[in-house]
């Protein structure tokens, strides 16, 4: 195994990036080996990675390669194992003239970027780069990213890790369990509030936390709400959105797939279906994902979902399907 890995992050100014990139340094995320980062950013505000530069060499992290910063992605892209693709334009900001607020909108301006991106990243990374789209729409900004690089051999995936630890959260305050216990928590579908998340197939000390709580009301009208709208509920508390736990969450998403899973559980993010669970080939869906002892990540194929569980999922199938439709001519 390589001592060193190779990490481009854009969005490299940005509030996630903030919390996300030092972490990257700093000896948990990817063990002992030394990693080599690329910062990312447009033109207007690169300059201001020269700052982040300084911090990152003012905190002595030991396990800091080389660290160089750019506005041109094909540049950075060069070789590289992972690509951490954070940066996006947010909703409600001013873009062209605009204020951004429809969904329909953040599609197709992101999109642009995730073509530009996907095909420097199957051209110039490598054929066995993973990458972990965080900018939203993710699911479909992955979408437009792997179709535009023409690499199967590449990984990509959409990040529903911090939709998984809302959820645990909340799992452990009911249940009165530790973060820890809280095991196979699957979050399916899109990483929007039509995600579903998985109480009933979820396990604390080897019983499904549906049977735990015994309570299909309070998953119906107060779990999934919670989780699905924790996002908006963070915006509305702190005047913007989630930061910490995002980069926290990329982190899970690195950690879990470059470490073999452990038996009886498995970690969340949106992959390509292959068919699995009849979710239409293609669409970058929340599935429940297992890493390999060869390092290959694995959609878990034997779980089963009950009724309740499958009309929640097909509802977000069908926005994933209308959101692949919306940018059909950047596929
Ligand atoms: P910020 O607006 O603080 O940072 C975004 C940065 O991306 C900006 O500095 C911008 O200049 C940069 N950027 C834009 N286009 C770029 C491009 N083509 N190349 C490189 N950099 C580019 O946003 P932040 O709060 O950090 O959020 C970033 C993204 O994460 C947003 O799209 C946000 O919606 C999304 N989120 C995704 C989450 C998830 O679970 N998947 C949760 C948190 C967050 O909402």
């Amino acid at each position: 195994m390589s001592s060193r890995v190779k990490v481009v992050v854009t969005g490299a100014a940005g509030q996630i990036t903030y919390s996300l990139i030092p972490r990257l340094l700093d000896g948990k995320t990817f063990g002992n080996k030394i990693v080599d980062l690329v910062m990312v950013e447009i033109p207007q505000v690169v300059s201001k990675l020269e700052g982040v530069l300084m911090e990152l060499e003012d905190s002595s992290f030991p396990n800091m390669g080389s660290v160089e910063y750019t506005d041109n992605f094909a540049d950075a892209a060069k070789d590289a194992d992972w690509f951490l693709l954070v940066g996006s334009i947010p909703r409600g900001i001013v873009y062209e003239g605009k204020k951004i607020e429809e969904r329909s909108d953040l599609l197709r301006i992101n999109g642009g970027i995730f073509v530009n991106q996907g095909e420097a990243i199957g051209k110039y990374g490598k054929k066995d780069a993973k990458i972990l789209v965080v900018g939203n729409p993710a699911n479909t900004n992955a979408l437009i990213g792997q179709n535009a690089s023409g690499v199967n051999s590449q990984l990509w995936m959409a990040m529903t890790m911090l939709d998984c630890n809302r959820a645990k959260s909340v799992i452990s305050k009911k249940v009165q369990c530790s973060i820890e216990e809280v095991k196979k928590m699957i979050i399916w579908g899109n990483h929007s509030p039509t995600m579903y998340p998985d109480i009933e197939n979820a396990i604390v000390n080897n019983s499904s936390v549906g049977s735990l709580v015994n309570d299909m009301e309070w998953v119906d009208k107060t779990f999934l709400p919670t989780v699905q709208q924790r996002g908006k509920a963070v915006i509305d508390a702190r005047g913007a959105s989630s930061a910490t736990s995002a980069a926290k969450a990329a982190l899970d998403t690195i950690i879990a797939c470059e470490n073999p899973t452990g038996d009886g559980d498995c970690f969340s993010a949106a992959v390509a279906s292959d068919g699995a669970y009849g979710v239409p080939e293609g669409l970058i869906c929340g599935y429940p994902l297992m890493t390999m002892e060869d390092g290959s990540v694995e959609i878990i194929r034997d779980i089963s979902l009950s009724n309740f569980a499958k009309e929640k999922f097909d509802i977000s199938i069908a926005e994933l399907e209308s959101e692949r439709e919306a940018v059909k001519d950047l596929l």
